[in-house]
């Protein structure tokens, strides 16, 4: 199957299976995610030299300021997708409502979601960033998609990924058998696969959160983090979600943004960040709760649906559970 130095485009092509309406779907729609990663990574790295750092002047839906670089990442990966034709469908976080498709709306088979740049706030400080995506099939036929095709739990999710702008850039998938990585080699322009069916690292007592908002969590969040310090487990917190993950997942820990007094339902949004990152979790041995249900399991009602998340190693995820039982 896949050598050493398999690329992203023939490795995907290997692992298609029958939810996909053609073989070649798969490769095409990732090779489309990574073209735009491979742009925004360049962007990223010349930012300072190109004036694009900083806010574009706006907020997006749910109040973040937008940074130029969410507005730049945002029409580049919505290009990328619409080229391919295959897309009926498409909602980000930089959007309120979902990204006009053309002629695809009916005839493309896919639904994706994604969350352009996340973590916008490292980017002015050379901090590691990134992108996230999922992808459903659609559900209507002969019509525009519509919100049936795209506010769905991810469970329905045919595959899910995401691209790490870190010292290295790194795209991950998964398509519903394990969980895959490759590293973007700037000379050959090609992400060459660099570790394939990764399993999640066992737990070695990492808790990612922001704790300077303890004052406004719940006790099970109280308890729990107090728990973990009394273990003597590290904090490690990057503050962009995508890289405290991939760390989490390839060293061993949790990731915790729960809900507090002032937002009851967290910061993330289900559809852009979790889910997709909660199938990338269990493909890899993960879990992902949002403290009693499984993020797949919660159905979106609305694009933008927020929800608290706990994810990473699964025996760390359960014992973060066991505090918000009752
Ligand atoms: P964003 O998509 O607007 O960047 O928000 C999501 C980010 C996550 O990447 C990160 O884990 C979290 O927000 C950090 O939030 P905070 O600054 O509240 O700790
Ligand atoms: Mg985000």
């Amino acid at each position: 199957m896949s050598s050493a130095l398999s690329s992203l485009f023939q490795h995907a092509m290997d692992n298609s299976n029958d939810e996909f309406a053609q073989p070649s779907d798969l490769a095409v729609l990732l090779n489309a995610i990574g073209s735009a990663g491979k742009f925004i990574s360049s962007e990223i790295n010349r930012a300072a030299l190109r004036d694009i750092f900083g806010s574009a002047g706006a907020a997006n839906v749910t109040g973040d300021e937008q940074q130029k670089l969410d507005v730049i990442g945002d029409n580049v990966v919505a290009e990328a997708l619409l080229s391919t034709g295959l897309v009926c469908a498409m909602s980000s976080e930089e959007n309120a409502g979902m990204i006009n498709c053309g002629d695809a709306a009916v005839s493309g088979e896919y639904v994706v979601v994604y969350d352009p740049v996340d973590g916008s706030s490292n980017i002015d400080v050379a901090a590691p960033i990134g992108t996230i995506f999922g992808i459903y099939r659609r559900l209507t036929e002969g019509v525009p998609a519509g919100d049936a095709d795209i506010l769905r739990p991810g469970s329905e999710m045919l595959a899910a990924g995401y691209v790490l702008y870190g010292s290295s850039t790194i795209f991950c998938y998964t398509s519903g058998d394990g969980a895959h990585f490759f590293t973007l080699d700037p000379t050959l322009g090609d992400y060459l696969l660099t570790g394939e069916s990764v399993r999640s690292h066992g737990s070695s007592h990492v808790y990612s959160a922001n704790e300077g908002n303890s004052g406004k969590w719940n006790n099970p969040d109280l308890n729990w983090v107090e728990h973990v310090k009394s273990e003597g487990y590290s904090g490690r917190y990057i503050g962009a979600l995508v890289a405290d993950f991939h760390r989490n997942l390839m060293k061993g820990g949790i990731y915790a943004y729960p809900g507090d007094k002032s937002s009851p339902s967290g910061k993330l949004r289900l559809l852009f960040e979790c889910a997709p990152l909660a199938l990338v979790a269990e493909q890899a041995g993960g879990a992902a709760s949002d403290g009693k249900t499984a993020i797949r399991d919660i159905e979106p009602d609305q694009l933008h649906h927020r929800t608290p998340m706990y994810i990473g190693n699964a025996d760390e995820v359960a014992l973060l559970e066991r505090f918000h039982q009752s």
